[in-house]
């Protein structure tokens, strides 16, 4: 058994920074849902305690630090997440604890299952038991192993409230494909470090969809059908803007500090952006004579 390390590449330039991860290239899943963990009450705080049956997840720290407990049952590795473009792979049962957290910290999960109560082992007595009986058919004795994988590669709009889950820990949104994203999440990137005063995007894409989320801070959407322009503000981690293909947009105010994550319904392809004002004007008007809008 292993514990990975993904350090992502970040795509920066002098707007700021931009990781994205795209399922089975840079999450060795296919990503059925996502979570993430903020307001935490204090350092003191242990989140977890637990081991999963069926889900794969991997873990980032967008924003903030945190540090992770790993326990394979026979081990216990801490590992601490720092850097927004770092993730950790948790396997299923692996025993896990996330504590530490830095003042402000938002902790990203990518799951390979949807929400399910029944899979968790919640017991860790329990859980050693099943390490055991495991074991037993293993052929390989467990052991760890901190791998590093470089990862060199590389009009209709909504606002739409999430469920904001709090307890005495802190808050947490989980967000499902076909459930809260209303498309299968194919691509997740975020956006952070962004210098003051710059205006990101000024594309608009010709199939692409898309769901915003300002996860820490705050920023303001421009959207722009071709007739009209709209200003959404985005200031809350539980909410979230649907932005269909047919629509500029312009991200813009900044907070320091602010991180935008966005959900995306294909993988990244440079051909499905319009970067060109007037080619977009003709790309609406053309959808509007073929009665696509
Ligand atoms: C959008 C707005 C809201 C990749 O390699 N993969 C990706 O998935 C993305 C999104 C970007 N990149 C590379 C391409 C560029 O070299 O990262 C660099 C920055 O991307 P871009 O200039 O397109 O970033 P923004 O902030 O202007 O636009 C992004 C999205 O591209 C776009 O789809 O709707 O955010």
């Amino acid at each position: 058994m292993q514990v990975v390390k993904y350090v992502f590449q970040p795509h920066g330039d002098e707007r700021g920074q931009l990781v994205a991860l795209e399922e089975i290239k840079d999450i060795p899943f296919k990503i059925k849902r996502v979570y993430y963990m903020y307001d935490t009450v204090d350092e003191k705080i242990i989140r977890g305690k637990h081991a999963h049956r069926e889900v794969e997840q991997i873990l980032v720290c967008i924003h903030g630090s945190c540090k992770i407990l790993f326990d394979d049952g026979h081990e216990k590795k801490i590992i601490p997440l720092e850097k927004p473009y770092e993730g950790l792979y948790m396997p299923k049962y692996m025993w896990g604890e996330q504590f530490d957290f830095a003042p402000g910290t938002v902790l990203l999960v990518f799951a390979s299952e949807l929400y399910d109560a029944n899979e968790y082992i919640r017991d860790y007595d329990e859980f050693l038991k099943l390490v055991a009986e495991k074991d037993s058919k293993a052929i390989t004795p467990p052991h760890f192993d901190l791998e590093i994988k470089l990862i060199q590669k590389w009009s209709t709009v909504k606002k739409c409230t999430f469920p904001a889950r709090g307890d005495e820990f802190g808050k947490l949104t989980a967000l499902e494909e076909f459930k809260d994203i209303p498309f299968k999440i194919k691509r997740v990137y975020y956006m952070y470090d962004t210098v003051d005063g710059v205006v990101r995007g000024k594309h608009a894409h010709k199939s692409l969809q898309q769901i915003l989320v300002c996860i820490h801070g705050s920023c303001k959407i421009l959207l722009d059908n071709g007739s009209e322009k709209k200003i959404v503000p985005l200031e809350k981690p539980y909410e979230g803007l649907y932005v269909a293909n047919d629509m500029w947009r312009e991200m813009y105010d900044f907070s320091p500090g602010a991180v935008l994550l966005v959900f995306a319904s294909e993988l990244y392809d440079e051909s499905d952006y319009i970067r060109d004002y007037g080619e977009f004007l003709n790309f609406v008007k053309e959808r509007k004579n073929n009665g696509e809008n």
